[in-house]
């Protein structure tokens, strides 16, 4: 029996490449080249299953081009990279990676946040730049982390890991706001209270975004949001480019109308809005609050499992779009 032929469209561990050359017929990145939209459809001729990452664009366009297409397995939990009705509607199933890389995230979103409300990534450029002569009282003042009110959007997996470590590592006041209100069960232990958009972004002093992103999250917190921030709030993104709108951040922060961001994602990354590169009140990260050598293995290796099951006839472990397993 022929072996399915697959892609995968990025550099990825050997051992994880290793495992689906025993399955499939791998096409593979070595050189992890970013391919345009038309290369990467160009590759995927014949192919009946995509492994890729959350840079690799997955639509209508692409799936019509091939239409053997089986399986398109992500190595991300999110997966707005994908049009997963098109998916669906042409029987493609579409995977990710959720819960591998839950608490890595919140660690690094949680450091992010205290990285810019004590101002670390300042200090440390103004120490390598040799400017640290002497101590002052206020330099590099911030705010406290340990007893303020932690804000967080999107109040999911990571979201809850977040406040986790705020409420009972560092007796923080948890308000959150999602679409809806979390099971009292859950709420209770954290201490964690629903509060609507507004309130949100007026009570914290420290905002944390971990939202999934939609068209609908599309510059959810702008200009207007952050006008409704204390002076003395940051603001951590660690959810999707697009969420925040860049440019309404950089001209707040440089008129100091919020104490400090910390970004881990950008609109149009890797480019990042030139106003954010130059102000100093901002922690900057190239997208790698999931990154930890063994977590990102088990991100491989789970869109790998995924991929298996999903031509072999097994059960792929986390299906996004589910109900098109029932109609093969
Ligand atoms: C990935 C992420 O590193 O899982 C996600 O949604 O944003 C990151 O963990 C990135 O998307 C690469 O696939």
């Amino acid at each position: 029996m022929t072996r399915p032929a697959v892609l995968v469209a990025r550099a990825v561990f050997p051992e994880v490449l290793a495992r689906l050359r025993t399955h499939f017929e791998v096409d593979d990145n070595p050189d992890d080249v970013i391919w345009s939209p038309g290369e990467l459809s160009q590759r995927l001729r014949g192919k009946a299953g995509a492994y890729v990452t959350g840079s690799e664009r997955v639509d209508a366009a692409l799936l019509d081009a091939n239409p053997q297409l089986r399986a398109v397995c992500n190595m991300a939990v999110g997966y707005n990279n994908i049009d997963v009705d098109a998916c669906t509607e042409r029987g493609v199933l579409v995977t990710n990676t959720p819960d591998v890389l839950t608490e890595t995230t919140a660690d690094f979103g949680f450091a992010l946040m205290m990285a810019a409300a004590r101002r670390m990534a300042e200090g440390e450029h103004y120490l390598r730049a040799g400017r640290w002569t002497k101590w002052r009282y206020d330099m590099f003042t911030g705010s406290d982390v340990h007893g303020a009110t932690l804000g967080i959007l999107g109040m999911g997996r990571i979201g809850q890991g977040i406040a986790r470590r705020g409420a009972l590592g560092f007796g923080m006041r948890v308000i959150y706001h999602n679409r809806s209100r979390l099971d009292p069960a859950v709420e209770q232990p954290l201490g964690a209270r629903w509060v609507d958009k507004d309130t949100l972004f007026r009570e914290a002093d420290h905002v944390v975004l971990v939202l999934p992103y939609s068209p609908a999250a599309h510059h959810a917190v702008g200009a207007r949001e952050i006008a409704l921030m204390k002076p003395t709030a940051t603001l951590t993104n660690v959810a999707r480019g697009g969420i925040v709108d860049d440019a309404a951040l950089a001209q707040a922060l440089r008129e100091q109308r919020i104490a400090a961001a910390a970004l881990d994602v950008f609109e149009g990354e890797p480019k990042v809005h030139p106003g954010l590169l130059e102000v100093p009140n901002v922690v900057l990260t190239p997208h790698i609050a999931s990154a930890t050598v063994a977590t990102r293995r088990a991100m491989a290796d789970l869109a790998a499992d995924n991929l298996i099951a999903a031509l072999t006839g097994g059960v792929p472990p986390t299906p996004v779009n589910p109900q098109v397993l029932g109609g093969r």
